[in-house]
């Protein structure tokens, strides 16, 4: 017999209509009724160990696909779990939905905490700072809506997170009409192209950009669909492209523009300082990529951005061209002549990569060619605040954009494996998550996820027996190894107890890349440990920071 249709089966509905092929998500018995929903549901639904992971795991699948990933949680301690996962998406600009219960709505009385399971007097007040909207259901029978209009918040550009809320009683109830409401269509769109507004911005920008003798195009996060036009506005220009870590992979790695360093070295940072014009693209010019701030005040500055505030707070702009990446760069193209000296940029590009990489100490580069070796041309790499993590966010390049994840909006240590699984859920190549064993002890409890969801992923510890980062005589050192050195696991019977293959490996060298090629080219989750001292710190991280010593 067909059962009633209740406020779950409305959510779980619209999440369908939405395009939703994934969940993560921790039960409670607040939101055991999404879970039957779900059961019934084509969605699949990953049961995580943490909260913080359904987070995370959502994170890592936006950023793999572009798609919003959804995360579900209980009321109360199972929601607040999240928080460091949903600022992360946050900083990151990533279009996650954390869909939470709340206590019944006949139990709470606003304003008063009266004790009832799992009860936070304003559980919303929690996620404001940190998401884009907060939504909260107002009836069974309104729920479809108000779940759509999340679902459509999520989707909007510019990206961030947006919390759903409902109470535990609307998620049982039965719709009054017993009818989901049919799709209507609009909601799998994941934005609207924005446009340009019809001031005389663009000229202003065409002839400031036409008038440049060294223009400099600086690509964020926000650029990271746009690399066509990109590339076009560059190769029109003869500009060097220095990418943002959200933006890695918006270019080709080899194309002639590209600069493929991070802006932390002083090669790189030397087309900032020579630069008469930089058009920033989808960026809001950040004090982790800026090193602080300490790149000068370009004398000329374009912004592309949709949001002209967040284009404006950093660093003074001649002209905003306000609307989405693609179509500023497009436009600005058009406006601009065609330069020659394109084979001469390319040519000075790869002098100046040469000159920073014979710097570079033989360690990480033996580990960056290493990652080179093993990783083919489609493996996404999802990396952890670790000193490999930041060597391979500075310089290892991808072949396209959404190959490489690194938490450094809110520089969340923790991150990598719980955000790998979504990520393994994008169907895009093999996923190599890379941790520290302290980052990595953050949720080895997900060992047991990733075994009885049987998720492809290859998992990689680099254990130097305790958060390198900060130890005594590093860049970052807090002058005493006393809560720096950590006791680890033996992370390959750990992976092992759980079911998993695992491998260990002495150093980040040769046999650490023979050994990686050998995991990613296997479809069973593996675990890869490599032992022993890690690297020294790169230029990327601060305060190796160049501009800041
Ligand atoms: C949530 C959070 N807590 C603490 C930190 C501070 N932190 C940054 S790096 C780091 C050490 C990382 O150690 P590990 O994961 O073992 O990698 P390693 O530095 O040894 O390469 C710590 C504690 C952080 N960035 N985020």
């Amino acid at each position: 017999m067909r059962r009633t249709a209740t406020g779950a089966d409305s959510i779980v509905s619209a999440l369908i209509d939405g395009g939703v092929r994934v969940c993560f998500g921790l039960p409670g018995i607040h939101n055991l009724a999404l879970w039957r929903a779900l059961c019934d549901s084509p969605i699949r639904l990953v049961a995580v160990r943490h909260e913080q992971t359904a987070a995370y795991a959502a994170d890592g699948y936006a950023r793999a696909t572009g798609s919003l990933g959804v995360a579900l949680t209980t009321t109360g301690p199972g929601a607040a779990n999240t928080l460091a996962a949903v600022g992360e998406a946050w900083a990151s600009r990533s279009p996650v939905l954390i869909i939470a219960t709340d206590i019944p709505s006949s139990l709470r009385r606003p304003g008063i905490y009266r004790g009832v399971l799992h009860e936070t007097t304003d559980q919303a007040a929690m996620f404001a700072p940190i998401v884009k909207e907060t939504c909260r259901a107002q009836s069974a029978d309104s729920i479809n809506e108000d779940i759509r209009s999340a679902l459509q918040a999520c989707r909007t550009l510019p990206h961030r997170p947006v919390y759903f809320e409902v109470p535990t009683d609307l998620l049982d109830a039965p719709l009054q009409n017993d009818v989901l409401t049919p799709c209507n269509g609009e909601d799998v769109l994941m934005s609207r192209p924005a446009h340009l507004a019809g001031d005389d911005s663009l000229d202003r920008a065409g002839i400031l950009a036409a008038r440049a003798k060294r223009p400099l195009i600086w690509a964020g996060s926000g650029a990271i669909d746009a690399g066509e036009e990109i590339a076009d506005l560059a190769e029109r220009l003869v500009a060097p492209v220095i990418t943002t870590y959200g933006a890695l992979g918006a270019l080709p790695k080899g194309h002639p523009c590209l600069v493929a360093l991070p802006p932390h070295t002083d090669g790189a940072g030397q087309f900032w300082d020579d630069a008469d014009l930089v058009i920033a693209v989808g960026s809001d010019l950040d004090g982790v990529q800026t090193q602080d701030w300490a790149q000068p005040q370009p004398p000329n500055l374009i912004t592309v951005n949709l949001d002209p505030v967040d284009a404006t707070k950093n660093y003074h702009a001649q002209v905003t061209l306000t609307c989405e990446a693609a179509v500023g760069c497009r436009e600005l193209a058009r406006a601009v002549p065609q330069r020659d000296g394109l084979e001469g940029l390319s040519t000075r590009l790869a002098f100046t990569r040469k000159k920073v990489w014979e710097q570079l100490d033989p360690g990480p580069r033996r580990f960056l060619e290493a990652l080179s070796h093993a990783l083919p041309d489609d493996a996404v790499l999802v990396l952890d605040m670790c000193i490999p993590g930041y060597w391979a966010a500075g310089f290892w390049p991808p072949s396209r954009p959404r190959q490489i994840q690194v938490p450094l909006g809110w520089g969340t240590l923790g991150y990598a494996l719980p955000a790998a699984i979504g990520a393994a859920f994008s169907g895009v190549g093999p996923i190599v998550s890379i941790s520290g064993d302290g980052g990595f002890l953050y949720a080895p409890g997900e060992l047991a996820t990733i075994a009885q969801e049987n998720i492809p992923l290859t998992i990689v510890v680099v254990n130097d027996f305790g958060y390198g980062m900060l130890r005594d005589g590093g860049p970052q050192g807090s002058g005493s190894s006393y809560g720096i050195d950590l006791l680890t696991p033996d992370f390959q019977a750990l992976a092992t107890s759980f079911g998993i293959k695992a491998e260990t490996v002495i150093g980040l060298g040769e046999r650490f890349g023979d050994a990686l090629a050998r995991h990613v080219a296997d479809p069973q989750p593996s675990l890869l440990v490599a032992l022993g001292p890690s690297l020294v710190p790169p230029p990327n991280t601060s305060p190796e920071w160049y501009r800041r010593r």
